[in-house]
């Protein structure tokens, strides 16, 4: 990993972040052991901790809650082995280097059930969205006929989606429950078509309700996107059993609520502990960590100020130790920043978020433009030196 300027490092240390700063030196063993891994923000590879560094971080954090490392990678490793060596048989210096491996290696591989895998790639896959739904915000009613899901579908895979995400109900603010059997009656002619017309493309489903989960596999979908991060307890059997991967995204209530539901002391911190939360029920019900993504879930029971909050501390998330998976697409917090109300034009707002989630480590996008996406994550992947992966 590159060293980050120590200017630059420090502008990271906003009121937002964490509550206690420890210089590298300092590392105690029994602090070290209540390091969380959601705890750890990295703000300083290849920071020196300048003599007035300590008080200034000091000052911007005292109130908050959390730990935040700075050091040089070097610096931070050797801490890691002194807090094992002063706590035999410890366990938090060992945590603290996986977490620095993760941070230098994130987290990428996805193995589907048939073996297959997305290996590590420099730029992050892109998933395209196809909403097979009356009411979703930003194309609700273009694609409920079949037919023109499937067209929109075959568009996005020729633009260049590396996976298509069919979702049958709308998840938008206040959107109204559907019925597991209306989701799968408007699912089930599109997969079963895709799945003739292009038997190598990847489908994902997006739907919080096992029985359309456990349908829309035997349909041949490969991929489960479950926005409730399993809500339904028969969820993770489901995909366990399939050996399917799934995507555990972070909301709180439902559609209907979770508008109501947007504070949080510390929404990173909170988002990141649920994550783990939900990624440690998914491997106790036997899905393998490379089949298990994660996805702070932008726009679900979130303001506009904690998207952008979980945006700029993404890369904290890292050491969750999953692939990250983020949807910023059309969102209403981009139309806020922007004063684009219609969301079918705020694709050049999605864009920088898309490029802010790329930057940070996120290994899939979930967009409604796959060809912008791709373009824009092309160019970026070229100056950051990842053209050859591209
Ligand atoms: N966002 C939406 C739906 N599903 N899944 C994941 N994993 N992450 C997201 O951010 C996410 C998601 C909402 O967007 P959209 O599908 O376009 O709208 P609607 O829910 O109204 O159909």
């Amino acid at each position: 990993m590159p060293d980050a300027p120590v200017a630059r490092a420090w502008d990271l240390l906003t009121d937002d972040d964490a509550a206690s700063f420890l210089a590298p030196e300092g590392l105690a063993a029994s602090l070290v052991r209540d390091l969380l891994p959601c705890r750890v923000l990295w703000i300083g590879v290849g920071l020196a901790p300048a003599a007035d560094a300590l008080p200034r971080a000091v000052r911007l954090l005292r109130g908050r809650r959390g730990t935040v490392l700075a050091g040089t990678a070097a610096a931070l490793r050797e801490a890691a082995a002194a807090a094992d060596a002063t706590a035999p048989g410890g366990s938090a210096g060992t945590a603290l280097a996986h977490v620095l491996d993760l941070y230098e290696q994130p987290a990428v591989t996805v193995r589907f059930a048939d073996g297959t895998t997305w290996e590590s790639a420099r730029i992050p896959r892109v998933m395209g969205i196809v909403n097979v739904t009356p009411d979703s915000f930003s194309d609700g009613g273009r694609f409920l006929d079949p037919d023109a899901a499937v067209r929109h579908a075959e568009r996005l895979l020729a633009e260049g989606a590396d996976i298509v995400d069919l979702g049958a109900e709308s998840t938008r603010p206040g959107a109204a429950d559907v019925s597991p059997d209306e989701e799968l009656e408007r699912l089930a002619p599109v997969l079963r078509a895709l799945r003739r017309g292009a038997p190598h493309a990847r489908l994902s489903v997006d739907t919080r309700r096992a029985a359309v989960a456990r349908a829309a596999l035997d349909l041949g979908a490969d991929m489960v996107n479950d926005v409730s991060g399993l809500a339904d307890p028969a969820m993770a059997g489901v995909a366990a059993a399939a050996g399917a991967p799934l995507v555990l995204m972070h909301m709180r209530g439902t559609p209907a609520t979770m508008q109501h539901l947007t504070a949080y002391e510390d929404v990173a911190g909170e988002v990141c502990a649920a994550l783990a939360e939900a990624a440690r029920s998914a491997r106790n019900a036997g899905i393998a960590g490379d089949r298990i993504l994660l996805d702070p879930g932008l726009g679900f029971a979130k303001t506009a100020e904690g998207n952008e909050i979980l945006l700029r501390q993404l890369r904290s998330f890292l050491s969750l130790g999953h692939p990250l998976l983020v949807g910023a697409s059309r969102k209403s917090f981009v139309g806020l920043r922007s004063g684009v109300k219609d969301p079918a034009a705020r694709g050049a707002g999605s864009l920088a978020a898309a490029l802010e989630a790329a930057r940070a480590g996120a290994a899939v996008l979930r967009v409604h433009d796959v060809a912008a996406t791709r373009e824009a994550l092309l160019v970026q992947g070229a100056i950051r030196g990842a053209g050859k992966d591209a």
